[in-house]
């Protein structure tokens, strides 16, 4: 599969604010591996988490699941039998391509993809779940209720894998962190123009929140486990189990 380069935003636009649209599921693959660093190393890391979670006769979720990377990560790594991966996207443009991502690479475990919202999408008999940079999306008063939703649906010993952007209590922390980030996309060929269109445009539509605040909310719904084991910067994964 040709990888298509994310220039989407190298000349000025008047475009107010971002959204998963055709335009931005052609670039995606790019676009997420220049802009989010780690990405690669939690996908790789998925594949592990599944191995040591997912039991027989169970389901595993992909909230948010774009072109599919995340499921293709758990069904590389899953042993066990009788096990169906659900993918969910509200982004018609992003589940289109995952449908053609899914029949291009080889895969043993099924893979169901549904087109809805991942705030109401019922989750039941889960060993796994994965939220891979979509919680941060979602706005912030429903967060709780789909966190809870997603534990309800999880057998005892299942594992929830987060991964997020986060922000810090300190603002010197917090601009460090950013101008690292920054440093890091211009690392990856991103210009100054594409930088900081792509900043404005994330205002408001991602919101990030801090470690704090999601442990201290996965320890209020009944999470039994939970720890941050990866970070790049501003960007963490954090597992969590029922
Ligand atoms: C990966 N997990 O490659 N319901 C369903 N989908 C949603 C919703 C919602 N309410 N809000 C946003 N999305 C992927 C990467 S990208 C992260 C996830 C990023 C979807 C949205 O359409 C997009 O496909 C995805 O969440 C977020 O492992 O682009 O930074």
């Amino acid at each position: 599969m040709i990888k298509k380069i994310d220039n989407l935003y190298a000349q000025a636009t008047d475009k107010q604010s971002f959204s998963f649209d055709g335009q931005v599921a052609q670039v995606f693959p790019d676009m997420i591996q220049r802009s989010v660093p780690g990405y690669n190393q939690i996908l790789q890391n998925t594949a592990k988490f599944a191995e040591h979670f997912v039991t027989d006769n169970s389901n595993c979720y992909d909230l948010g699941c774009s072109l599919g990377a995340s499921s293709l990560a758990m069904s590389s790594g899953i042993t066990a039998s009788n096990v169906k991966i659900i993918g969910v996207d509200n982004s018609a443009a992003m589940l289109e391509r995952c449908h053609h991502h899914i029949d291009a690479f080889k895969h043993s475990t099924t893979i169901e993809l549904y087109e809805g919202d991942i705030v109401d999408f019922p989750i039941e008999n889960a060993t796994m779940v994965v939220l891979n940079f979509t919680l941060q999306f979602i706005a912030q008063p429903q967060r709780k209720a789909l966190l809870e939703n997603i534990y309800k649906g999880m057998k005892p010993g299942g594992v929830l894998l987060l991964s997020e952007k986060i922000c810090f209590d300190s603002a010197l922390d917090n601009q460090l962190m950013i101008d690292l980030h920054h440093q890091f996309k211009r690392e990856n060929g991103y210009s100054e123009l594409e930088i900081s269109q792509k900043r404005s445009m994330l205002e408001n539509v991602l919101v990030p929140e801090t470690l704090d605040d999601h442990l201290t909310r996965l320890k209020s719904i009944g999470f039994s486990r939970y720890q941050c084991w990866l970070q790049q910067y501003n960007f963490i994964s954090m597992y969590a189990v029922k």
